[in-house]
């Protein structure tokens, strides 16, 4: 049952420098605890338990762990909408939602000390990116049932920096603020600030802006486009990571050395597996990250099968902290296509695209069966200087990325070059592919 000690520690940069063996035994300490609440208040946690044939004595080592029954994405669509929580409503401040596999969303509740655990984490999220109080932090995250808005905004609130919590959408409005009020810090998923880039680059402003970091996630992004987001904003784009199921935003952060996201090991406690077979991977290995939430009293979620693929590693990072990181989300083990037997995440597309010169990185896979063939077609946007080339140009474009994609994926696939600013702007996630296999 809830305990007021569990988040009761206070922002405080050492928590992440921890040494390693009084971390593991935190973290041992509060997965004993955090599993013998599902168990004891999450009838199917329990249910799931009895299945696997395993009882909370039976968490004695980190390494039992894995002996223990995952949760997944239809646990919460089957125990929609409350069915997981583990106290009683009266106890439960705040609900948000994500999207479900199918029809109904994932719904998330949290009590008054997971609002209070979530601001530190997110507290801890701004001190990796090196926010002060000095910022002024432009909140374009959505706010309402999406925890990224409100999430980021306890964060910054927490470390006692200005924060404008402007949500997304209405870009030319964003862009005026962003100058009127002198934004430092810009908070966004990455596709969202690019395309504020070039609305303030159209309204005339974007070298007048004051921005100098950003706080960029909730979607895949590559390194060619935190290149271009730090060129045209003039930021420092750090990545941050996290999911509705086990808190929000706040899971994890990139740090100035923008070398893998901390994750902030004394609330989640991280685990690679091979997502077909389920076993445990070593460090290092690339595989689908599972994640157990330490301190949750709400929702204590225990080993989640996030689909995302990444790797960890727990060599110290240069900037002191001992926690360790996980490196950028390459994609998820879900949304990976297979075209033609060819595995391919839409980052690695995003990555050839970001290598060359004249396209833009707004693109979009569109996935066909053509008789028992897929067929893949590749929309990407070309920037405003090679429209004025002549089709013989566009034609070596083209040629290009196919090629390009060929010689990274072995896989061949049609290009369709568009005009600028014709392939639908999210304020939210992009919506990089368009399965019609599907439909
Ligand atoms: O997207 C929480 C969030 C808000 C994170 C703001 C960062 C910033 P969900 O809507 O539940 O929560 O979606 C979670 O989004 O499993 C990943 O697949 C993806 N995702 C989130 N952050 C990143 C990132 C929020 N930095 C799902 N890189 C996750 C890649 C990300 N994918």
């Amino acid at each position: 049952m809830p305990t007021s000690s569990l988040s009761s520690t206070i922002y405080n940069p050492l928590y992440e420098c921890m040494p390693r063996a009084e971390l593991s035994a935190l973290q041992l300490r509060r997965l004993k605890d955090v599993i013998s609440r599902a168990f004891n208040h999450v009838p199917a946690y329990r249910e799931k338990c009895r299945a696997a044939g395993v009882t909370p004595l039976d968490m004695q080592t980190l390494a039992d762990l894995r002996h223990f029954p995952c949760t997944v994405k239809t646990d919460f669509r089957e125990n929609y909408p409350f069915g997981m929580f583990a106290v009683p409503m009266e106890e439960v401040v705040r609900i948000h939602a994500s999207s479900g596999t199918t029809g109904k969303s994932t719904v998330v509740g949290y009590t008054a000390n997971d609002v209070a655990t979530w601001a530190e984490v997110m507290a801890r999220t701004m001190g990796c990116a090196g926010i002060t109080r000095k910022d002024v932090v432009q909140v374009c995250y959505g706010y309402g049932l999406f925890t990224g808005g409100l999430g980021v905004h306890y964060g910054a609130e927490r470390i006692g920096a200005t924060v404008i919590p402007i949500s997304g959408g209405n870009t030319k409005r964003q862009v005026t603020v962003m100058e009127d009020f002198g934004s430092t810090a810009l908070a966004s998923t990455p596709s969202y600030a690019l395309h504020m880039a070039e609305v303030a680059q159209e309204m005339g402003i974007l070298d007048d802006l004051k921005l100098r970091v950003g706080i960029f996630g909730a979607e895949p992004w590559s390194e060619g486009m935190r290149v271009d987001l730090e060129r045209s904003l003039h930021v420092t784009a750090i990545d941050i990571y996290g999911m509705s199921e086990l808190i929000g935003p706040g899971v994890s952060s990139e740090c100035e050395c923008q070398c893998g996201l901390h994750m902030f090991e004394d609330h989640f406690y991280p685990e690679i597996i091979d997502p077909d077979t389920g076993e445990v991977l070593p460090p290092g290995s690339t595989g689908e990250l599972v994640v157990t939430n330490l301190t949750k009293e709400a929702l204590p979620v225990i080993r989640y099968r996030t689909r995302d693929i990444s790797a960890l590693t727990y060599e110290t990072c240069e900037c002191g902290r001992t926690m360790v990181r996980m490196e950028r989300v390459t994609g998820r083990s879900d949304d990976m296509l297979i075209i033609r037997g060819v595995n391919v995440f839409p980052s690695q597309i995003e990555d050839v695209l970001t290598g060359i010169e004249g396209t833009a990185p707004h693109y979009q896979l569109h996935v066909r069966r053509e008789g028992t063939l897929d067929e893949l077609e590749l929309w990407v946007e070309v920037t405003e200087a090679v429209l004025k080339d002549d089709i013989r140009s566009l034609e070596t474009l083209s040629r290009r990325i196919m090629a390009d994609i060929h010689s990274i994926l072995g896989l061949t696939c049609r290009v369709k070059l568009v005009e600028p600013k014709t392939i639908e702007r999210s304020e939210g996630k992009a919506k990089r592919v368009i399965d019609h296999r599907k439909m």
